[in-house]
């Protein structure tokens, strides 16, 4: 299978290189308007062709999927074009800038006839897949309370400087993750709240959000993220989970240990990742997620079915930031919009 990576900045190298450790796949060409990032990239991953621009890759590589790896204002475009050019595509969280633009890309990719998945990567972690198996797998009975917990005091504007300067930072760029684990887990929400706070007073956006979400199941979960968090270790980039059921508990706590509970007692499991040997920590969680995701991409892209985090699905994990900002400006519950 041929692809091209669509943008060389920083989260694009771990794609590159979960790409090139999954059999039967090739990077052929790349893009970006920055030369000497696509020319890094070019060289340092021994792509054919570099273009500046998509929609001069695309006119000249005959390609099975694109993988969008830009920065968010440009996915709308990047998306549509790409679908004009009738190829798959992968695109970066958030895929859209509200729900109704990604109802729009949606619809347009349908119409279209190309498939549209959302690297959405956070359910992939080991630690959080074992934790949905565990759930599915009825281990604990029907789930009736849940705590995501991502918090932390991580230095993630110096990677990523654009967060520092985004109006809405810490529930879209992180939180839509936590929320999407709370949707595998628990199922799509009736209702929300949510507040914020910004505690760094050199960035513009929200650092800290905690929100209240029933689920139409029937469960309530908390779901609290924190850039603002002294810890020391410092357990970027894990998220911790609490959940209770009916017959069990499932704690995942930051040493990297899973613990069953139920009315016989207690089991330890180690959820440690086997490490790509590319990995560069404090990120091999999640640079092994990307290699999971893209791995489960290419698995139903073979099998011609959707993947787990398609458009459609994600449009679900979308509405939930748009409500949270909703909830959180006029203090009160909302009721996130779905995919019908
Ligand atoms: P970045 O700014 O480091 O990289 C983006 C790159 O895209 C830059 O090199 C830029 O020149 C290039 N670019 C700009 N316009 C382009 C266009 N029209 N076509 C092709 N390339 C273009 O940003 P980043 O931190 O790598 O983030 C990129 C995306 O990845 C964002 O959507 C971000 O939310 C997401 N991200 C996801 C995760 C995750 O865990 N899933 C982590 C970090 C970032
Ligand atoms: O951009 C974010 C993401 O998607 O995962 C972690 C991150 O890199 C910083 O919050």
């Amino acid at each position: 299978m041929k692809g091209a990576l669509l943008g060389c900045g920083f989260f694009a190298e771990n794609q590159m290189k979960a790409w090139q450790s999954l059999p039967g796949v090739e990077i052929a060409a790349v893009c970006d308007p920055d030369p000497a990032r696509r020319e890094r990239f070019q060289k340092a991953f021994g792509v054919t062709q570099a273009f500046a621009e998509a929609r001069e890759l695309l006119e000249q590589c005959r390609l099975d999927f694109v993988d969008i790896a830009a920065p968010t204002p440009t996915h709308e475009a990047l998306v549509r074009l790409a679908a004009d050019h009738g190829v798959d595509i992968i695109c970066q969280k958030p895929f859209a800038g509200s729900p109704d633009r990604a109802k729009s890309l949606i619809e347009y990719c349908a119409q279209k006839g190309v498939s549209l998945s959302i690297h959405e990567n956070f359910r992939f972690q080991y630690a959080v897949r074992e934790v949905i198996r565990r759930v599915r797998n009825d281990e604990i009975g029907t789930p009736f309370f849940g705590r995501i917990s991502y918090r932390n005091g991580f230095d993630v504007y110096k990677s990523q400087p654009y967060l520092a300067r985004a109006e809405r930072f810490i529930i879209e760029d992180l939180g839509i993750h936590v929320l999407d684990i709370a949707r595998a887990l628990f199922g799509d929400v009736h209702r929300l709240s949510c507040e914020t706070s910004r505690i760094n007073p050199d960035i513009v956006g929200e650092d800290v959000a905690t929100l209240m979400l029933r689920h139409d199941n029937g469960a309530t979960s908390i779901v609290d993220c924190s850039y603002a968090t002294h810890l020391t270790p410092d357990p970027f980039p894990q998220t911790l989970i609490d959940i209770d059921g009916a017959k069990g508990s499932l704690r995942l706590t930051a040493d990297a240990r899973l613990y069953l509970h139920t009315r016989e007692g207690c089991e330890t499991h180690r959820v440690e990742v086997s490490a790509p040997d590319w990995s560069t920590p404090p990120w091999t969680i999640i640079q092994e997620s990307v290699v999971a995701f893209q791995a489960h991409w290419l698995e139903c892209r073979r099998a011609g079915v959707e993947a787990d985090t398609s458009g459609r699905d994600n449009y679900n994990t979308l509405a939930l930031v748009e409500a949270a900002y909703e909830a959180a400006d006029r203090h009160t519950v909302v009721m996130p919009e779905r995919w019908s």
